[in-house]
């Protein structure tokens, strides 16, 4: 009998530990609160406490509520969770205000998976995969493009996505390292060509904090399925963003709230079976 050891043992507990330790070793977010003056510190504390006991007069929270609500608040904690909690219902806000003043392609969250370093694959190769990786072979090509209009050549194009069941590797155990990620760089005209194998949807672990949050609140657990992607070229912003497939049942209701209609790919199927897709981007230059 073979058994399906990524199926049993990818526990919310497992990625979410992953997501934390992830975050542990990049010491740029503790620089930030460093460098964070008071007078910040102080406004922003203020407004989303004043923001939390307005809901407690509004809804008149009862002691019951208040400490379900700590026992969840230190479990979210013990199961690494904090990472999901907030890329799923607080980042696509982030993005929106840092992004609103661009003229180039629309971005979106980055989401918990993200690994830096991601294996460097040229203008055109295949990603890192499994022998016979399941899922449908996609070969997606494109060009990164400056506003000014200019093709972006030595751009670098970072791809990472979920497999044909819904997982990250590193995130989830028994996954090769590398596994579905890579990284790209453009040729002189901008342009790469990546083949890999389109993603299946995401749910959110529904063993862990996240996913008793959207029990007791009668949601859905799902992501739609997506491709994510980092592109940066020398004097240009880093645009982070994610692309959807049409028709997915989540698009219209993706619980990180990540969907764009700019973000949507426009799939071609193959005689072979296989689909291919065109998408590029375009990046704004660093403002002076
Ligand atoms: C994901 O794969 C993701 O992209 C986000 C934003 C949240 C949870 C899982
Ligand atoms: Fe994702």
């Amino acid at each position: 009998m073979s058994v399906d050891t990524t199926h049993e043992v990818a526990t919310a507990a497992a990625s979410g530990a992953s997501a934390t330790e992830r975050f542990h070793t990049d010491k740029s977010p503790f620089a930030a609160v460093r460098d964070t003056p008071p007078e910040r510190v102080d406004a922003l504390a203020r407004k989303v406490l004043a923001a939390v006991h307005a809901t407690i007069r509004e809804e008149r929270v009862s002691y019951d509520e208040y400490n379900a609500l700590k026992a969840w608040m230190i479990n979210v904690g013990e199961d690494g969770e904090w990472p999901l909690f907030l890329d799923v219902w607080v980042e696509h806000v982030v993005e929106e205000v840092n992004t609103d003043h661009r003229e180039g392609s629309k971005g979106t969250i980055e989401g918990p998976y993200y690994v830096p370093d991601a294996p460097e694959r040229g203008a055109r190769g295949t990603i890192a995969m499994r022998d016979g990786e399941a899922g449908t072979p996609m070969l997606w090509s494109g060009q990164v493009t400056s506003t000014h209009g200019s093709p972006l050549g030595g751009a670098v194009v970072e791809l990472w996505h979920a497999d044909s069941d819904g997982f990250y590797s590193q995130f989830a155990p028994g996954i090769p390292e590398w596994n579905l990620r890579g990284t790209f760089t453009t040729d002189e005209q901008g342009r790469f060509e990546i083949t890999s194998i389109r993603p299946a949807p995401y749910q959110i672990p529904t063993d862990g904090s996240c996913g008793k949050l959207i029990a007791a609140a009668g949601w859905h657990a799902w992501r739609p399925a997506h491709l994510h992607v980092k592109v940066s070229a020398p004097g240009h912003e880093l645009l982070t963003a994610q692309l959807y497939f049409p028709g997915d049942e989540h698009n219209d209701d993706d619980i990180a709230d990540a969907v764009k209609p700019e973000l949507m790919l426009a799939p071609v199927d193959q005689p072979d079976g296989s689909i291919t897709v065109d998408y590029g981007f375009v990046l704004d230059p660093v403002r002076a």
